[in-house]
């Protein structure tokens, strides 16, 4: 039995009919909430995250504020290459800069797999902390970068529209990537069954640049260290997987037994539902630019969204995260309107 008053997001995950469809927004906690701001000016990034009592009142916010049906834990995929011994910095306006980033074979031995307690043990406070605070309210959900993507940041340093480097990489010292990519993995599963430990109800897999990678390398440099982070997560908690871009890759995702698959708003979600088959909740896929139109307009388009996904196995959310400049009354415009959506 669900403690959970609301747990739209679970049943919908588990494939069961629900009154109406669940919807929550990526990156929902954070720069566009004007609390957060306020709260960024006094501490900084990972004081945030390290902080259970900043992380919970954060990731809480838009639960309160907006009327999402799901709580996302307030972090940031880059704690893992932080605890594996890369030294991350948040740098204002820029966003993550890792100034020792991995280049070949020898930086491998600045890494090491972390014992999660001692490394991570502040995210597991903190869902520790939100799970209580919510008191039930709605699920929470954990999550992780995919190792593809932590990857990109890994060797690149930075954020790039390419990551060209970390593709250069991969492709010159094939050896070395997999074995970084081993070790993220490794990580990753430890770090993914501590958050359920510690009280996630679903956690997600953010692949956000798997869309940079063909097919055969989708398959060879993602996909299958996802496929084994689901599997080591299969008797533990459910999962999605967001790899954006990849829609060519989408039955093998569905196949690896994920509960859940995020879309992005460039593939019709029929196309999806072909390509994924109809065992796997689809999550998706309003451009998150277009929450910038007047309300009416929003109002509109969300029925066009729902419409589209025609009420099977749907969680709905934005295609990627939302942007900072989206004002509040449009994000709660978006819930509500697909709270309000009915198909009779
Ligand atoms: O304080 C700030 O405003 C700094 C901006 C910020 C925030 C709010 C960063 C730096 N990370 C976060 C939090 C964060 N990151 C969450 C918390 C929950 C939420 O916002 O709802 C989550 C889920 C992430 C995930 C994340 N971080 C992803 C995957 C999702 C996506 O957007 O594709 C990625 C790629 C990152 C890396 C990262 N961290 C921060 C930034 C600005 C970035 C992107 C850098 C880039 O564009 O390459």
């Amino acid at each position: 039995m669900s403690q959970l008053k609301n747990d739209l997001l679970l049943r919908t995950l588990r494939g069961e009919e629900t009154e109406r469809t669940p919807v929550w927004m990526m990156r929902q906690a954070g720069r566009y909430l004007p609390d957060y701001m306020k709260l960024k000016e006094k501490y900084s990034f990972f004081e945030r995250c390290q902080t259970p009592e900043l992380a919970t009142e954060i990731t809480i916010q838009p639960v309160e504020q907006v009327g999402v049906d799901a709580a996302i834990i307030f972090s940031d995929i880059l704690v893992v290459p932080q605890a594996m011994g890369l030294e991350v910095q948040m740098v204002e306006g820029k966003g993550p800069f890792l100034p020792d980033p991995v280049k070949q074979e020898k930086d491998l031995q600045r890494l090491h797999l972390p014992d999660v307690d001692e490394t991570l043990g502040y995210v597991f406070d903190a869902l520790r902390l939100t799970k209580k605070t919510l008191d039930g309210r709605v699920p929470l959900i954990g999550f992780a970068g995919a190792p593809w993507t932590l990857l990109c940041y890994m060797v690149q340093g930075k954020g790039s529209k390419t990551f060209d480097e970390a593709k250069a990489f991969c492709y010159t010292q094939p050896g070395t990537a997999h074995r970084l990519l081993q070790m993220i993995t490794d990580t990753t599963i430890a770090y993914l069954k501590g958050q359920a430990k510690a009280g996630a109800d679903v956690v997600q897999i953010f692949d956000s640049w798997g869309g940079l990678l063909g097919p055969d390398d989708f398959e060879n440099l993602s996909l299958r260290y996802i496929r084994q982070i689901v599997a080591a997560l299969k008797d533990v908690i459910p999962t999605i997987i967001f790899a954006k871009g990849a829609f060519s890759s989408l039955e093998g995702m569905a196949a690896t037994g994920a509960q859940g698959l995020g879309i992005d708003w460039c593939i019709r979600p029929a196309m999806a539902r072909q390509l994924a088959g109809a065992n796997v909740t689809l999550q998706g896929n309003f451009d998150p630019a277009k929450l910038m139109s007047p309300i009416p307009v929003i109002e509109q388009e969300v029925k066009t969204m729902m419409a589209a996904f025609s009420g099977t196995r749907h969680i709905a959310n934005l295609g990627h995260g939302i942007l900072p400049e989206i004002p509040v009354d449009h994000a709660r415009a978006f819930v509500q309107a697909v709270k309000n959506y009915r198909t009779f």
